[in-house]
C-alpha cells in the first residue's frame, strides 16, 4: 500500500516534469531558425502549387457592398461606414447561406487547377466564420447552424486541395484591440489590453489549428497598426508553428512588409512575401517565396454592383506572369450571403481550368524564366524543358527564342505528337516554326526540350516600328528597374504604377528601321494631388516633362510631350526616369508612342 503510493507519486512527478518540459519546449523553440534544407522541404508544396483560391466570406456579404446609396463597400464595410458595432452585428442574424455547398466550392477550385484554398476564418470585423468557443461573435450567432469551415476542410481534403486560413490580426470588434474604434459601442469603458487580445487570438488559432486537420498556410493580415509589434509577430509565428510545425506563415504575421508591394524590408518574420493587387515587375531569385493575391473585379468581399470583371485571358496571363517570376497567384472569390460563388467568377475559373487542363505542366513545379524579357510573352522552366507561353502570336510564323542550347525537340503542349521545325536564328538563338494561328488566344504553350541549363543569348530588340513608322512602347513591354510596378488599373490594359523614387526607371529597347523626327505621345493617368517631373531620354536627347494631373489614377489621357529627332537606324533605348515627385507618386504610365512628325 505504502509502496504503491510512493511509486504513484514518483510517476506523477515525472509526468508533471515532462508536461512542464513539453510546454516550455513548445513555447521556447525558435521556429524562425531552421536549416535551408528544412525550409525548402517545408515550402516545397507551396513552391510547386503556383495557383490558389482566396475566399473572402463574412457577414459583410449581407449588405453586399451597398449602404445608404453608396455602392462600393466590401469587407471594410464596418470601418468605412463607421456604423455602431451593435448595428453591424445585426447582419449576422441575416447571414444564412443555405445554398453553401462545400463540395461544389472545392470542386470549383480543383477544376480551375487551384492547389490550395485560403478562406477567411476571421476578417478585420472580427467575425468568426466557424464555431468558436471563445466568442459568440461567430457563425453560432447566425441562423446557419453549421460550421462552414469544417465542411470546407473536409471537402478540400477529399479533393486533395490544401486547406488554409486567413486570420486578421487587426480586430475592429474586440474591445482589447489596441486601436479600438470610437464606433465600437459594445466595448467597456476600460482601456484596451493587447496582452489580453493576443491571448484571445491565440486561443482562436488553437481552435483552428487543432480542430480542422492539417492547415497549409496561416495567412495573417491587418498587422500594420501600431499595437502590433515585431516581438508579438515573432511570438505569434512561433506559436502557430508550435501547433503545426509544418505550416507556412505569410509575412504579415510581423512588421516587415514594405507597403502593398508586400515583400520584406529585411528584418521581418514569416515565410513569404505578399504583394497585394499587383504582380512584381521582376522576381526575387531562388529562395525568396512570394504570392500575389488579386481580385477578379474590384472587391475582395462580395459587392453586388461591381461588374468590372477582368477577362479570363487576363487572369490566365496573370497566373503565367507570376509563375514566370517564381511566384504564386492567389485569386480571390467573394461568395454571397446565400453561400454562392458569383457566376462571373465561376465562369472565369472554368475558363482558367480549361486552359490548365491542357497546360498545367507549364505551371506546376516550374521555376522562373531564364529571360529578363521576351517580346512574345513569358517563360517557365523545368530541368531540360523551357515552356514558352506565347501571348503575341508571330505573324510570320517564326518564333525567335534567344537561347543557344541544342534543342532536341519543340512542340505545342496542346499537340505533343507533332514536332515543330527548328532553325538557327539571329544572334545564335533558335527559330521555331509555328502554325499560322495560335491554338489558344489566351496563351499558347510551346515546349522546347533542351540540353543542359538554358544559355540565354542577346538578341536585337524585337520592338519595331509599324508600317507607317509609328513606334508603340507599351507598359507591359518595358524593363522596369526599382520599385515601380506593372498593374491593371482599369480595363485589361496594364500600366506602370507606384513611381515613387528616383531609382525607378523604365526602359524600352527598340529597333529603328525608319529614322526621322517623331512626335512623342504619352498615355498616362495621374491623381489630381500627385504628379511631378520626369525625363524621357532617347538617342542622346532628353525631354523634361511636367505631368499634368488627370481626374484620377484610373483616368488615362494621351498627351504630346515633345519631339525627338532619331536620325540613325538601329537599336535605340528609350528611358523614363522620375526627377521630382508630387503627392503619392508620378503617374500610371500605359504607353509611349513615337509618331512620325508630319
Ligand atoms: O483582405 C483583403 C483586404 O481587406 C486587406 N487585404 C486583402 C487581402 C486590405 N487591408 N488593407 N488593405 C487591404 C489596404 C490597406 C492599405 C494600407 Fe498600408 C494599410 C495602407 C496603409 C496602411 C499596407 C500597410 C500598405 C501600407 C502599409
Amino acid at each position: 500500500m505504502r509502496r504503491q503510493r510512493v511509486i504513484s507519486i514518483f510517476v506523477s512527478t515525472i509526468a508533471m516534469l515532462t508536461m512542464v518540459a513539453g510546454t516550455l519546449s513548445a513555447v521556447e523553440k525558435d521556429y524562425t531558425k531552421e536549416t535551408p534544407e528544412e525550409r525548402t522541404a517545408r515550402m516545397a508544396w507551396f513552391q510547386d502549387a503556383r495557383f490558389g483560391m482566396f475566399i473572402h466570406w463574412g457577414v459583410y456579404s449581407v449588405p453586399a457592398g451597398e449602404w445608404k446609396g453608396k455602392k462600393d463597400y466590401g469587407e471594410w464595410f464596418l470601418e468605412e461606414t463607421k456604423m455602431p458595432v451593435s448595428e453591424y452585428e445585426k447582419f449576422a442574424q441575416q447571414f444564412d447561406p443555405v445554398k453553401f455547398n462545400a463540395k461544389e466550392w472545392a470542386r470549383t477550385a480543383k477544376n480551375a487547377g487551384m492547389k490550395y484554398v485560403v478562406i477567411t476564418s476571421k476578417h478585420h470585423d472580427g467575425f468568426g466564420m466557424y464555431r468558436s468557443g471563445l466568442t459568440d461573435w461567430c457563425i453560432a450567432r447566425t441562423p446557419f447552424q453549421r460550421d462552414p469551415l469544417k465542411e470546407l476542410a473536409a471537402a478540400c481534403k477529399e479533393e486533395g486541395i490544401v486547406f488554409c486560413f486567413y486570420h486578421s490580426i487587426m480586430d475592429w470588434h474586440h474591445p482589447d484591440w489596441g486601436t479600438r474604434r470610437a464606433w465600437n459601442d459594445k466595448a467597456p469603458a476600460t482601456p484596451p489590453n493587447m496582452d489580453r487580445y493576443t491571448e484571445y487570438m491565440k486561443g482562436q488559432l488553437k481552435e483552428l489549428l487543432t480542430g480542422y486537420g492539417p492547415i497549409g498556410i496561416l495567412w495573417f493580415d491587418g498587422e500594420w497598426e501600431d499595437p502590433w509589434t515585431h516581438d508579438r509577430g515573432v511570438d505569434l509565428y512561433n506559436y502557430v508553428r508550435s501547433l503545426q510545425p509544418g505550416i507556412i506563415v505569410n509575412n504579415r504575421v510581423g512588421k516587415g512588409r514594405a507597403g502593398m508591394g508586400g515583400m520584406d524590408k529585411g528584418q521581418g518574420v514569416g515565410d513569404y512575401g505578399t504583394p497585394e493587387q499587383e504582380i512584381p515587375a521582376n522576381g526575387f531569385g531562388p529562395g525568396v517565396y512570394w504570392e500575389s493575391c488579386m481580385t477578379m473585379n474590384g472587391h475582395w468581399g462580395y459587392n453586388k454592383n461591381d461588374q468590372n470583371w477582368k477577362s479570363a485571358g487576363t487572369l490566365i496571363q496573370s497566373l503565367i506572369d507570376c509563375a514566370s517570376k517564381g511566384g504564386n497567384y492567389l485569386l480571390n472569390v467573394g461568395p454571397t450571403s446565400e453561400g454562392l460563388i458569383p457566376g462571373p467568377s465561376v465562369e472565369r475559373l472554368a475558363e482558367m481550368g480549361a486552359w490548365m487542363k491542357v497546360n498545367s505542366e507549364a505551371i506546376y513545379g516550374t521555376t522562373a524564366s531564364p529571360f529578363k524579357k521576351l517580346a512574345f510573352g513569358k517563360c517557365t522552366q523545368k530541368p531540360g524543358r523551357l515552356y514558352l507561353h506565347v501571348f503575341e502570336w508571330p505573324k510570320d510564323g517564326k518564333l525567335l527564342v534567344p537561347v543557344s542550347n541544342k534543342v532536341k525537340k519543340a512542340f505545342l503542349l496542346a499537340k505533343p505528337v507533332e514536332s515543330l521545325a527548328l532553325a538557327g536564328g539571329e544572334g545564335g538563338g533558335v527559330i521555331v516554326s509555328v502554325p499560322a494561328a495560335a491554338s489558344d488566344p489566351n496563351a499558347t504553350v510551346i515546349v522546347l526540350e533542351i540540353d543542359g541549363a538554358p544559355a540565354v543569348v542577346a538578341t536585337a530588340p524585337t520592338l519595331k516600328q509599324a508600317a507607317d513608322g509609328t513606334l508603340s512602347l507599351k507598359a507591359a513591354e518595358a524593363e522596369i528597374t526599382g520599385g515601380a510596378k506593372l498593374e491593371t488599373k482599369s480595363g485589361n490594359e496594364q500600366n506602370i504604377g507606384f513611381w515613387t523614387s528616383p531609382d525607378d526607371s523604365v526602359q524600352w529597347a527598340a529597333q529603328l528601321t525608319k529614322p526621322g523626327t517623331f512626335d512623342v505621345e504619352v498615355n498616362y493617368a495621374c491623381d489630381p494631388k500627385s504628379g511631378g517631373k520626369y525625363t524621357l531620354n532617347a538617342g542622346g536627347q532628353k525631354l523634361t516633362v511636367t505631368i499634368a494631373p488627370t481626374q484620377s489614377w484610373g483616368d488615362f489621357v494621351t498627351s504630346k510631350v515633345g519631339q525627338l529627332k532619331l536620325e540613325k537606324a538601329g537599336a535605340i533605348t528609350l528611358e523614363i526616369k522620375p526627377v521630382e515627385k508630387v503627392g503619392e507618386g508620378l503617374m500610371n504610365l500605359r504607353a509611349v508612342v513615337l509618331k512620325p512628325a508630319p
